[in-house]
Formats: C-alpha cells, sequence, structure tokens
C-alpha cells in the first residue's frame, strides 16, 4: 500500500483497518478516483433545473449554460457561495458564543463565566459600551447585545471593521465592500447567485469580499474575541499531540468539532471528583479529556490538554479500541463515524440541535444545563469503559507549545512590560526575520496526509519566515515537532533561529482554531501600527497558505485575507481553472485592487517560492532588502568574476 501520510499512526492504523473492514476516508477516497473535471475546475452549475449544465468553453459546445451563463459567470457563482457557506459555518458558530456570553451574564446557574475581564473591557470600549465603574457582568450583558446586532444589522458597518488599518478601511469603503451586517451579506450573496441575477463576475467577487469580510472581521473575530472574554486569552502553554495521548489505563474522552461552549464544559465535568471515583470503581485510573480538529486547538490552547489528531485521524481514533466515547458538536464531522463506532465499543454522541445522525444518541447540549448534560456524557463514557476489546494505541505523540494568541505574541516579543510589535518590525526590518506566514487549513485524502503542511513549513522556516499557524495545519506541524523551542536550531535558518533563541519560542507559533485566523488579521493590524512597515496589511512582508484546504471554510478564510491585502495560495487546486477569465481576475487583477491575491499551487516547494519571492518583493518595495542583497567582494571574489 502506497503511504497514506507521513504520520506513521496513520499508516499503522491503516494496516489494522484493512485487517478488521473498517471502512476509512483514504478507501474512499479511493472509490472516487475518476473525479468530474468539470466540477473540479468550477464547471458545473445546479442552480437551477433547466440545467444541471456541465460547460466546456475551450470545446465545441456546450460553451454556455442552458440559461445562457458564461464559463466565468458559472465559475465565480459558485465560488462566491462557498465563500457565503464558509462564512455562514464561521459566524453561526460566532453566535453561539455570543449567545454563551449574555448566559454567562444573566444567569450564574449556567455554569459560564466571564474569566477575561481584561479583554471584556478592550471589548467594550471597541463596541462602545460604557465600562466605568460597572460590573463584569453588566458589561458582558451589552457587549452581547451590541454584539449581537452585528448579524442582523441591515446598514452602516460591522464594528470590528474599524480596527483595520485606516487605509484598508478607505479601500474597502471606495470599492463598496464594507459589510453591514453579517447575515445580510450571506444572504445578498446567495440572492445574487441565484439563477439570473448578477452576471458580472468583477460584481460578483465585490460582494463574495464584502461576505468574507463578515466573516473575517465579524463573525470569526467575534467567535474569537467573545471565547477568550468567557474561557480566557490563550498565553503559551505546553501540550502534547497524536493518537499516542490516549491512555491505555484510563478512560478516553475524544470531543470533535468546533465551538467550546461543549467542550469546556466537558473539561470541568472530567475533572469532577464523583466522576472520578466513578472511573476508579470500574478499573480506569482516570479520565483522559483529548481532542480532534479545532476542538482540539480550543481545549489545548486554554488548559493544555492533549490533540488526539487532525480532520483526517477521526474515523482512526476510534479504531485504537481505546475511545470510550466521542462527542461531536458541529463542523468536518465525517458521516461515516456511526458505522466506525458500531465496530467498535466507542459510543458516538451528538450534541448539537444542528448536527444530528441517525441512530446515534442525541444529548441536547443547551448552555443552560451545560455542565449537568457534560456529567452525564463523561458518566456514560466511563461506564462504557468495562466493554474495550483489543486496545491497539499508537506510541507516538509530541511535546508542542501553543497559545500564541495575538496578545500573547505581543508580550512574548515585547516583554510584558512594553508589550508591542516593535520588536517583531524591528527584526524584520533587520533582516534577522525575512517575513510572516500564515499557514493553515485542513487535510485532504487528495494528497499524502500532513505532508503538504509540513514540506511548506520547513522550507519558510529555513528562509526565516516565521510561521503563524492554526487548524488542522498547526496539528501537522505540531505532530511534526515544530513547535518547540529547541526546533528553531535544528529548522530554522540562521536569523529566525536567533530571534526564537533569544525570545525562548519556537519558530513555528500555534495561534488557534480556524475562527482565530481573525487573531492573524489583528497581528497584520498591529505590525502595520508598530511602523517601519508602510501603512497597510498589503505592504507587510507576508504570505498565507492552505496547503491541503477542503473545506467551504477555507475558501471563506482565503478570501477574507486576500481581501484584506494578503496574498494566498491554495494547495491542491481551485475549481476556478475552468474560466481563464475568471482565473486571471483572481490570481492576477485582484493585486491591483486589493493588494492581495490568490494563487493556486500544488506542488509545496514551489508554493514555498512564491510565498518567498512574494516576501522578497514586498521587502524590497519597503526599502528593507538592501541589508540582505549587499554582498562584499573580496579579491578572490573578484578574480572569480574575471573583472
Ligand atoms: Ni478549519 Fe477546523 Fe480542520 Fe479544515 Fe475542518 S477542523 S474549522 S475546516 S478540516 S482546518
Ligand atoms: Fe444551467 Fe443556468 Fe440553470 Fe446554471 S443557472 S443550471 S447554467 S441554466
Amino acid at each position: 500500500m502506497d503511504k497514506k501520510s507521513i504520520d506513521s499512526t496513520v499508516n499503522q492504523l491503516l494496516e489494522k483497518t484493512a485487517e478488521q473492514g473498517v471502512e476509512t476516508i483514504w478507501d474512499r477516497a479511493d472509490q472516487q478516483k475518476a473525479r468530474c473535471g468539470f466540477g473540479e475546475q468550477g464547471l458545473c452549475c445546479r442552480l437551477c433545473y433547466m440545467g444541471p449544465c456541465r460547460i466546456n468553453p475551450k470545446g465545441k459546445s456546450p460553451q454556455k449554460g442552458v440559461c445562457g451563463a458564461t464559463a466565468e459567470v458559472i465559475v465565480a457563482r459558485n465560488f462566491a457561495r462557498m465563500i457565503a457557506a464558509g462564512t455562514a459555518a464561521h459566524s453561526d458558530h460566532g453566535r453561539e458564543v455570543v449567545h454563551t456570553l449574555l448566559l454567562a451574564a444573566e444567569s450564574p446557574e449556567s455554569g459560564y463565566t466571564i474569566k477575561d475581564v481584561n479583554k471584556l473591557r478592550k471589548v467594550a470600549q471597541t463596541l462602545g459600551v460604557e465600562i466605568r465603574d460597572r460590573t463584569k457582568e453588566e458589561i458582558a450583558k451589552d457587549v452581547a447585545e451590541r454584539a449581537m446586532s452585528n448579524f442582523g444589522r441591515q446598514e452602516g458597518e460591522l464594528d470590528f471593521i474599524k480596527r483595520a488599518p485606516q487605509k484598508r478601511q478607505a479601500l474597502w469603503k471606495s470599492l463598496g465592500i464594507t459589510p453591514r451586517g453579517i447575515d445580510r451579506e450571506i444572504v445578498e450573496m446567495m440572492h445574487r447567485t441565484n439563477m439570473g441575477v448578477d452576471h458580472d463576475y468583477r460584481n460578483i467577487m465585490r460582494q463574495a469580499s464584502r461576505t468574507a469580510l463578515a466573516d473575517g472581521w465579524g463573525g470569526s473575530m467575534l467567535a474569537t474575541e467573545l471565547q477568550d472574554i468567557l474561557f480566557g486569552t490563550p498565553s503559551p502553554l505546553r501540550g502534547q499531540v497524536n493518537l499516542g495521548v490516549l491512555e491505555e489505563k484510563e478512560v478516553n474522552i475524544v470531543v470533535h468539532g468546533h465551538e467550546p461552549v461543549l467542550s469546556e464544559m466537558l473539561v470541568e465535568a472530567t475533572q469532577d471528583k464523583e466522576l472520578l471515583d466513578l472511573a476508579k470503581s470500574q478499573g480506569a485510573e482516570g479520565i483522559n479529556l483529548a481532542g480532534i480538529c479545532c476542538t482540539a486547538n480550543e481545549i489545548l490552547l486554554r488548559h493544555g490538554l492533549p490533540i488526539a489528531g487532525n480532520v483526517l485521524q477521526q474515523e482512526l481514533s476510534m479504531s485504537t479500541g481505546a475511545v470510550e466515547a466521542m462527542i461531536v458538536d458541529v463542523q468536518c464531522i465525517m458521516p461515516s463515524l456511526p458505522e466506525v463506532s458500531r465496530l467498535f465499543h466507542t459510543e458516538l454522541y451528538t450534541t448539537s440541535p444542528k448536527g444530528r445522525m441517525e441512530n446515534v444518541k442525541f444529548f441536547p447540549f443547551s448552555e443552560k444545563g451545560a455542565l449537568h448534560t457534560a456529567k452525564e456524557i463523561v458518566k456514560a463514557a466511563v461506564l462504557n469503559y468495562k466493554n474495550r476489546g483489543e486496545v491497539n494505541i499508537p506510541q507516538e505523540k509530541m511535546d508542542l507549545i501553543a497559545g500564541f494568541s495575538h496578545e500573547a505574541i505581543n508580550y512574548m516579543l515585547g516583554g510584558s512590560f512594553r508589550g508591542s510589535y516593535t520588536p517583531l518590525n524591528d527584526n524584520i526590518i533587520n533582516g534577522r526575520i525575512r517575513g510572516v506566514a500564515g499557514v493553515v487549513g485542513c487535510c485532504n485524502p487528495k494528497v499524502v496526509h500532513d505532508q503538504g503542511h509540513v514540506s511548506l513549513v520547513e522550507e519558510l522556516i529555513a528562509n526565516d519566515i516565521l510561521v503563524v499557524q492554526t487548524g488542522c495545519s498547526a496539528i501537522a506541524c505540531a505532530k511534526a515537532g515544530f513547535m518547540v523551542p529547541e526546533s528553531a536550531e535544528k529548522y530554522a535558518g540562521k536569523g529566525l533561529a536567533e530571534v526564537c533563541t533569544a525570545v525562548g519560542m519556537p519558530p513555528v507559533l500555534h495561534s488557534g482554531s480556524c475562527v482565530d485566523n481573525s487573531r492573524i488579521l489583528i497581528a497584520l493590524t498591529e505590525m502595520v501600527r508598530a511602523g517601519g512597515l508602510g501603512e497597510d496589511i498589503s505592504d507587510l512582508p507576508v504570505a498565507g497558505a492552505a496547503p491541503e484546504w477542503m473545506s467551504e471554510k477555507a475558501i471563506a478564510i482565503g478570501h477574507y485575507f486576500v481581501s484584506s491585502g494578503v496574498f494566498t495560495t491554495f494547495g491542491i487546486g481551485l475549481p476556478v481553472t475552468g474560466s481563464e477569465v475568471f482565473s486571471s481576475h483572481i490570481f492576477g487583477e485582484f493585486e491591483k485592487i486589493y493588494g492581495g491575491m490568490w494563487a493556486a499551487e500544488t506542488e509545496p516547494k514551489k508554493m514555498a517560492s512564491k510565498m518567498i519571492e512574494h516576501i522578497n518583493n514586498k521587502r524590497s518595495a519597503l526599502g528593507i532588502d538592501k541589508e540582505k542583497k549587499r554582498v562584499l567582494y573580496d579579491m578572490e571574489m573578484r578574480r572569480e568574476l574575471k573583472v
């Protein structure tokens, strides 16, 4: 069998699942080998039932859809709808968090409290909520209400837009794409891509930008900021990652999904004395809570709890035979899980009314009786321990440091008294750090698991580029050992290694889950503010990448980075190549409009080269490339040059 992953736990377990007759995502990916070329290039339209239309703009016919839609219109509408869907997912998560903050403010019996009062005050200021001598609950209530108004607002602009650099805000305004309300932009995007409405691909993409910005500077940012208020702003802490974190002699509970509103309560429940005693009475030495996907990132960042794996490892975690319960909420949860769980003793539980599965026990997890429900779930898991059969936990696990919120980066680099981004900028200006890259996103069985992330990041740090990560990409690189301070000496270029060693940080920073990409937007804005690197995000020597993307959410993220001025390159391919006109718009023309653009590159090394080239260009535009380029010729070299 070809290696499906560079992570040996995956290859080991896949050998087992083949013997056990367990079907995994890789088996099904193999069955789909011959994919539809129209769909892959974005040329399949299902927007009305005169279709579906599959067109071939380069062939004889059909070159247009039945309604007359051209390739660029079909591709643009499909792409824009992906952005709307991704924005909806992040933002609906944000909405749950806003609800929870309101609950924490109004009903102490909910079990939710306000952990970070400093952050509450900061956010209150941005939202125009009065602070003075009011209690944190009073402030939180107004913050939640104001935050909620961002979803349904019809006119004006989202509150967090004013955090962006002035020049960026002015650009958005001049293009008429400043987002008004989060829900409004998504609805308008859906309307405009309905059959027979917007037929100007540039105009469609303007609304797509507006929608994506409503995600990055709206729904996702609200999720991140309010989660920090509720559960604490992350700061660096140690953790462990990979399937080896599952414990042979403890009850293993795996939480998978996205909303920390659920996982935070599970953290509390697994520490409950009565439940721990119950576990002992069942012959287990303790209760081990581990995570998959973004929920894992959330509990790691705030509690140092272990990460079992990223999105492609969800089925495999169960196939270890060591997982008593897997608890899921929303997003990136494979519909195959019930089938896999039935082959082992694992109990699968859904908890969100938005994400249910047939014949799977549903624990209605209302934020109101949250702790009670969480305890019930943990109890069921503990009682399942005795049903374990053969256990097969891979040994591999890796240490990491996580928790680099933009506040933490501030303090890390600037010191706790003069926290600022100035030292980062100084190191970029003096050339020790060439630039900063955000490497984020999913994993995809179309390519060797984790390889895109790891090869790209390896290349970037070797070239003195500081890497900031989130999501499943962060998990991939943590497993590879990039997120311990020692990795600076081992993998980073000389300049970056020097900075990392001086500060004691790894060259690859884990900033959280996918909604936490909004932390990167703030970090970029802080870099602009600290001075010396231009006046807008598009002036900075930075780039973004999602080497193994698969989710619509990744497209929304990519597009808000592009629309915020960042050069962003995606691996695997993008479903836009069917239209040359559209491709040249987002891969070229965009840069003139937004200062940021899309790029697609399947080869991680080439992806790295493109990002480095872009960063070098930005450095020379800023006039800070001199130091690096200057070569002092000695006699020897002169002779070689034959002058
Ligand atoms: Ni992001 Fe997180 Fe992972 Fe991709 Fe899915 S878990 S929200 S979408 S697969 S990085
Ligand atoms: Fe075909 Fe046009 Fe209908 Fe799309 S909207 S399915 S291109 S007829």
